[in-house]
């Protein structure tokens, strides 16, 4: 019958329906448009006010940079336009950094639009702080429905390593912490800008996150993570013992007993710490040692400078409780990850360097603290061998009585998290070895860091470095910035990027 109808159709109700068709095709184009011509996806600004230098990073996907790119950035400050560029192609076809030469002081408001030879833009905007601190925006996620579009292809592995993304849309993910029952708990900090207040403490501040991987899929989904707290002071650092959560904010260490029965409301924490409280490299880690103690690392509040106070630029240890607080090891410039070796119970931590003495000096440190008292150079001796030149030379400060560092990581690397690898997915080759996160150079030229390194050990003593993990950099620019790893129980590492806040999940498989 139908087919019948079809037959007789005249020719002009045929013209008619090709017209309709014909239509219905443009309709389609047309809407199928944005899809192809979108604007940039991500604009994000680092203002160095040393070099008096702004640097424009635009996440623009296309299939063809030159003929499909971004055509113009714009840049104003305080409102008035100081400086308009255009371009006919882009230099690559994903992310990509422009700098420019641009005069602004503390207080200056600086904004970035990049826009798409076709169609639509995207800004950013960032307010110049202290001549010391670069500032950056993390910028607007590219996220739909919950699926953070990242370039993880991008990054190389060893043969047999797979990455994935386990966890995403934890704002500004740090330090991890893992309990026996399997929880995880995942502590945030915010680039400076984003604080409304000087100590951070508005409901707009940070949360903190657990995560219970119910299903078993290795990966969180939005039903499996729990915000614990809001609003919190910077928790950087988290810890697990017997049944409590510990997390270190700038402020104060504070404590959730019996954590894991009630991780949709948690009671109230207890405060077990007060801490001095300041931002620059104010950002707490904290764990537990073999010895039962609750291990802090107090950064120097500066870049270089002797402090009066003795607790400045340390490592120090603490009852659960947080009482009997005494100094480990001193001449600690700003540790932002430690680790126990499993084989020793001695302690090794990451140090950041000082900055402005150049692109290549000095270096990022691994340590090794085996006991209590020992000095690790700073502020007057750096990677082992550098006196201070600022500090006066005619002091003439030396190294000698200083404890050089264990493995020289690389100038303005900043490592942060260090662990031992304590699974059995991994090869032999990479058992007990030390996985070093490292964010990547705020004020290097030419950018480095951005990978996961490996120290290798033999008979406690550091004998190699390599890079295991590496792709967030990208021609000079990054795209993501690993801050901590953790071991899971089934031997794979989960690493978290506070630029993207997501937590990745490298796995082995040799077949
Ligand atoms: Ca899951
Ligand atoms: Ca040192």
């Amino acid at each position: 019958m139908l087919h019948k109808d079809k037959k007789s159709i005249s020719t002009k109700a045929s013209q008619f329906w090709t017209i309709k068709a014909f239509a219905a095709m443009m309709l389609l184009i047309m809407l199928a448009l944005p899809a192809v011509a979108h604007p940039p996806a991500q604009v994000s600004l680092a203002y160095d006010s040393q070099n008096q230098n702004l640097e424009v990073t635009t996440t623009h996907q296309v299939s063809d940079p030159t003929s499909h790119y971004v055509f113009k950035i714009d840049i104003l400050k305080n409102g008035v336009q100081v400086l308009t560029k255009e371009y006919t192609s882009q230099p690559t076809s994903s992310t990509f950094s422009y700098n420019y030469s641009l005069n602004a002081s503390k207080g200056d408001v600086l904004k970035a639009t990049a826009y798409c030879i076709i169609a639509g833009s995207k800004s950013a905007e960032i307010t110049v702080e202290d001549a010391k601190l670069v500032v950056q925006q993390a910028g607007v996620k590219n996220t739909t429905n919950g699926n953070t579009s990242l370039p993880i292809e991008l990054i190389k592995l060893p043969p047999g390593f797979k990455i994935e993304i386990y966890a995403e849309n934890l704002t500004y993910a740090r330090s991890m912490a893992l309990s026996p029952d399997g929880t995880l708990y995942v502590g945030t900090r915010r680039p400076f800008e984003t604080l409304d207040s000087p100590n951070g403490s508005s409901p707009n501040g940070s949360a903190l996150y657990a995560i219970v991987d119910k299903n078993n899929n290795n990966h969180a989904e939005a039903s499996e993570i729990y915000v614990i707290a809001q609003g919190l002071n910077n928790p950087n650092g988290v810890a697990f013992k017997d049944g409590s959560l510990y997390v270190a904010q700038i402020n104060r260490i504070i404590r959730f007993d019996d954590i894991e029965a009630q991780l949709a409301s948690p009671k109230e924490p207890v405060t077990i710490k007060e801490l001095p409280e300041y931002l620059m490299h104010g950002w707490r880690y904290i764990g537990f040692g073999p010895d039962g103690k609750l291990y802090l690392a107090m950064g120097a509040n500066c870049n270089v400078c002797q402090h009066n106070d003795e607790l400045n630029a340390t490592i120090v240890r603490m009852n659960p409780d947080g009482s009997d607080m005494e100094i480990f090891a001193k001449g600690v410039r700003n540790s932002v990850g430690f680790d126990w070796d499993p084989a020793t119970g001695e302690l090794w931590f990451t140090d950041n360097g000082r900055d402005l003495l150049g692109n290549d000096v000095p270096s990022d440190e691994l340590n090794h603290a085996p006991v209590q008292g020992l000095n690790f150079g700073f502020p007057t001796c750096h990677s082992g061998s550098i006196p201070d030149p600022d500090l006066g030379s005619d002091k003439n400060y030396t190294c000698n009585t200083m404890v050089p560092p264990s493995w020289m990581m690389g100038p303005h690397v900043a490592p942060l998290g260090m662990r031992f690898y304590t699974g059995t997915q991994f090869p032999e080759e990479y058992r007990g070895q030390i996985f070093i996160a490292e964010h990547g150079s705020w004020n290097r030229d030419a950018p480095i860091g951005y990978r996961l390194a490996l120290v290798r050990l033999q008979n406690n003593t550091a004998v190699g470095h390599e890079v295991f993990a590496e792709g967030w950099l990208q021609n000079k620019t990054a795209w993501g910035r690993p801050v901590d790893m953790q071991t899971l129980k089934d031997g794979s590492m989960l690493v978290s990027d506070d630029m993207n806040s997501v937590i990745y999940r490298i796995s082995y498989n040799s077949s």
